[in-house]
């Protein structure tokens, strides 16, 4: 056999190949919450479950209320889950140790993994507690108690360093993995190619997750690729691959389950594609009217909406009784406003915080300048608002 394709039969057949059978779309429960197959029924608590749930109405409240705070011009960006909420079952699925590699529209990963609504405001507001000491867009976060790596603005960034992460932790047999979540849009980055190839070639323990909402920005996915999704690329590396309902719940629970079941125990990548809709505006910054109809937006969100299938599960089980959602909702808000009327108070980082983090030792080039801008703060503070900053 040749060494470049050790599995290729001979064939005298003339033949070019560009497609083969479409990946079928895993699924648990159908649009109206009910398990499609016993056997698939989830194995999860009364009190599992409803914290699940719980957490996607906090997600959607947090959402409304800080869209809202970017449109009054109380901060500068935002960026919502709505329509992709089901995401919080893959976070459900993993251990809290799992070092999470997000691109940026994966709040609830952190919900779930305990990240306070206070945390979420001081980031998102850049004040003095933000973790990330205000050098970062709002959205970009990043928790190392809770294992999830500061979002990169530039897109597939994560991708290669989730497996160098996983390999580090494979050699160390920590028993863990990374997983890298990025959009289907993301996947035409380079580094997509690269980072799947060496977690393929390396066998590094990594979920790779891709949520395909069928729009990069205003690029819709029929303009994005010809193949068959992103699930195929997997096929191509050899990497282990599923196609999941990405508004099913269930589903990306049992198969980031599964996935990391194979990343942790076979020290192999896995390919996670899960479909769903991006119901929201890409950003703050983009106005999808202008190239999707709101009808497309309304009947994704009737007809197919993550939240409502899960809630009809629940109830279903008799979990969840009518009108608690508002109950939650309600108290969900009245907490997001809490925390946000006092991260709105607190000052902004001390200045110097600009010149530290990235050298060990800051350098003599970096220490001239952090001198040379005290001066300055000091010589016109009302132009520097020195007051809305913190000392130290
Ligand atoms: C390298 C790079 N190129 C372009 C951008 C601008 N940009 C930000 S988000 C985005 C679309 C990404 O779409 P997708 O990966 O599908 O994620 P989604 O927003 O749908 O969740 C683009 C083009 C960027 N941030 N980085
Ligand atoms: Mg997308």
């Amino acid at each position: 056999m040749f060494p470049g394709a050790l599995n290729s039969e001979y064939s005298h057949e003339l033949k070019f190949v560009s497609s083969v059978q479409s990946i079928p779309t895993y699924q648990v429960m159908d649009t109206d919450g009910k398990v499609l197959d016993v056997a698939n029924e989830p194995q999860m608590t009364r009190e599992e479950a409803r914290k699940i749930y719980k957490n996607m109405l906090t997600l959607n409240a947090m959402d409304q209320i800080l869209y809202e705070a970017q449109r009054q011009g109380r901060i500068s960006f935002y960026m919502t889950s709505f329509g992709e909420e089901a995401l919080l079952g893959s976070a459900a699925a993993l251990d809290p140790k799992d070092m999470v590699f997000g691109q940026y529209r994966e709040a609830g990963v952190l919900l779930q993994r305990g990240f306070t609504l206070t945390q979420f405001m001081n980031q998102c507001y850049s004040n003095e507690l933000d973790l990330g000491k205000g050098r970062q867009m709002p959205i970009h976060y990043g928790s190392r108690e809770l294992h999830f790596q500061t979002i990169s603005s530039p897109l597939a960034t994560q991708i290669p360093q989730a497996a160098g992460a996983a390999y580090a932790m494979r050699r160390e047999g920590t028993k863990l993995c990374t997983i890298c979540y990025f959009g289907e849009g993301a996947a035409s980055e380079g580094d997509f190619h690269a980072g799947l190839n060496m977690a393929a070639t390396l066998g590094c323990p990594v979920i790779y997750y891709c949520r395909n909402n069928g729009y990069a920005i205003s690029t819709p996915a029929i303009e994005q690729y010809r193949g068959d999704g992103i699930a195929s690329r997997g096929v191509g590396y050899g990497i282990d691959t599923i196609r999941v309902d990405g508004n099913d719940i269930w589903a990306i629970y049992a198969a980031t389950k599964a996935a990391r079941k194979i990343a942790v125990e076979q020290n192999k990548p896995v390919l996670i594609e899960a479909m769903t809709y991006r119901v929201s505006h890409h950003s703050t910054s983009d106005d999808s009217s202008a190239y999707r109809s709101k009808k497309e937006v309304e009947d994704w969100s009737k007809r197919d909406n993550p939240i409502a299938r899960m809630r009809s599960w629940l109830e279903n089980k008799g979990w969840w009784a009518k009108g608690e959602d508002a109950e939650i909702t309600k108290s969900a808000k009245a907490e997001v406003l809490a925390a946000f009327a006092a991260a709105e108070k607190l000052k902004r980082p001390a200045i110097k915080h600009l010149f530290e983090d990235v050298y060990d030792k800051i350098p003599p080039s970096l220490e001239r300048e952090k001198a040379e801008i005290e001066e300055l703060v000091k010589k016109y503070p009302d132009y520097y608002r020195v007051n809305d900053f913190a000392r130290s």
